[in-house]
């Protein structure tokens, strides 16, 4: 049975006069509660918990600032709030604690929605990453039905995506096709009306809900204008979850391997704290109160550097090279020699280091776990090289001696993967990386907002100003 209901504890924080109204109501199922009410429910204890941080620990040190952070690209300096998750150098990504195989074994599947595929479901993930907490079978149904139902584009949309060149890189027509949706943005016409401080969570959340639900016919209108696949039509089937839609979108609709294979890598890619390249851009431009599709749309142009998410794009280059190169079943030599090939050409081995981390990357590893179970990916011939290079790899990298971490990233794998599935059209891998990184870095705009976070501004220092301060 469903029923329609408004978000009633948002409504009840909200004094009358510049009230925030709720304006969409979304699809309930009968005692469960949607994920607005679960994100209203989180934001007093959350406000609750920052008081407490600022009345006993304001003026506690975190650590020292030196020169070499400075000059360094800041690492390690403990300088974001971000609540989704945690990256240990030697343990890895924790979404609200919870490592990657934990989520596995929670967080509910297709399976548990009644469709097909065994792999979590980027709405558990999302959901997760909002509130904290683990989705009942029918909230993650609840979700998926209000994603497919906000999933459309508008036809202006439309026409701007289909105005791009095809020559234009995708991530370039992805990041101005987001961009594009603050037309529609809840928050800035909420800004405009003199929405109350208290309360820009609200309208905050519907456009990260909009957006992360319209994600999938941009990108699938980008790959079908671009490489001629897909349906051409985006047309959204109300009871399939988020990435059945967009499988079927990109005409992968039957294959069961490929959605579930897309399912675990966004759910993976979703969030890696704060500090990363897309993730700090969103929250940067968003504490200009830019609405979330401006925010995310900043996000994705930093997406698209190939130190951060074009390396999936660069990886897949690399390897089908060193493939030609060294043929089917190369030796550890050959290997061996085509990566000191390309670290002798001064380039770096794509796929291999992390800023932060200091072990393999446990989602290179739930990748590389993925293949292991589907016979199709087990003997596929790149996805054999990719995992043979990942064990001579790091023996390389210690020998060459420059990289802190040399063991592989997460873009080591994901795009063997989409290739042996047919999509071979690499220049577009990073868009599905921008479809997941939105899962984490809008719901923490959510908690900016609903905290009441400042604008950014870090102080910034010249050599010389530098030189005046270090000398006294
Ligand atoms: N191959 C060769 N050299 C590498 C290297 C690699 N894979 N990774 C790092 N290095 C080099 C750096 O270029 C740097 O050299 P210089 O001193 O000459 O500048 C030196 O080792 C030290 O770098 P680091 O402190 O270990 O790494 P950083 O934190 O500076 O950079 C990263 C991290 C990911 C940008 C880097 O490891 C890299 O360029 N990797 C290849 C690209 C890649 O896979 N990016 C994806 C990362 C995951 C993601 O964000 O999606």
């Amino acid at each position: 049975m469903m029923s329609l209901s408004i978000n009633r504890a948002a409504m009840r924080a909200a004094a009358p006069a510049r009230q925030y109204a709720i304006a969409s109501q979304s699809v309930r199922f009968a005692s469960t509660k949607t994920l607005k009410d679960a994100v209203a429910e989180v934001v007093p204890a959350k406000r609750e918990q920052l008081k407490k941080l600022k009345a006993d620990y304001n003026d506690a040190n975190l650590g020292q600032i030196k020169l070499e952070n400075l000059l360094g690209g800041m690492r390690g300096l403990k300088v974001m709030l971000w609540e989704g998750s945690v990256l240990d150098s030697e343990r890895g990504i924790a979404f609200h604690g919870k490592s990657i195989p934990d989520c596995e074994k929670v967080l509910p599947t297709a399976q548990d929605i009644g469709l097909s595929g065994k792999e979590m479901l980027p709405e558990s993930m999302l959901w997760l990453l909002l509130t904290g907490q683990v989705p009942s079978k029918e909230e993650v149904k609840q979700l998926s039905a209000e994603l497919a139902s906000k999933g459309k584009l508008p036809s202006y949309a439309e026409k701007i995506i289909d105005s791009f060149p095809k020559t234009m890189h995708p991530m370039t027509q992805f990041a101005s096709a987001v961009a594009s949706l603050n037309h529609d943005s809840k928050f800035a016409e909420a800004y405009k009306q003199g929405v109350r401080k208290t309360e820009y969570w609200q309208p905050t959340l519907e456009d990260s809900i909009d957006l992360i639900a319209k994600l999938p016919a941009i990108a699938a209108r980008i790959y079908h204008n671009v490489f001629g696949r897909g349906d051409g039509v985006q047309k959204i089937d109300s009871n399939l979850d988020l990435i059945g839609n967009y499988s079927q979108m990109i005409g992968y609709g039957d294959n069961e391997g490929m959605i579930d294979y897309l399912r675990l890598y966004i759910a993976i890619h979703g969030d890696h704290e704060g500090g990363n390249v897309s993730a700090h851009t969103a929250h940067l431009v968003g504490s200009a109160l830019s609405d979330p599709y401006l925010s995310y749309s900043a996000a994705l142009l930093g997406l698209a550097g190939p130190l951060h998410g074009l390396a999936n794009q660069e990886v897949l280059g690399w390897a089908l090279d060193m493939q030609k190169k060294v043929g089917d079943n190369a030796s550890e030599s050959d290997i061996k020699e085509f990566l000191w090939t390309t670290l002798k050409s001064g380039r770096v081995v794509p796929g291999y280091g992390h800023a932060v981390l200091r072990m393999p990357d446990p989602r290179f590893s739930a990748l590389s776990r993925f293949c292991d179970t589907r016979p199709e990916l087990k003997n596929s011939s790149i996805v054999q090289l990719v995992q043979k290079t990942s064990k001579v790899a790091p023996e390389v990298l210690k020998e060459h001696g420059k990289t802190k971490n040399p063991y592989p990233n997460v873009d080591a794998a994901s795009g063997c993967v989409l290739y042996e599935y047919g999509l071979k059209e690499w220049s577009y891998y990073t868009v599905i990386f921008g479809i997941s990184r939105a899962l984490g870095a809008l719901p923490q705009l959510v908690m900016d907002r609903a905290l009441g976070l400042p604008i950014e501004r870090p102080k910034s220092l010249s050599m010389d100003a530098l030189e005046e301060l270090l000398k006294k």
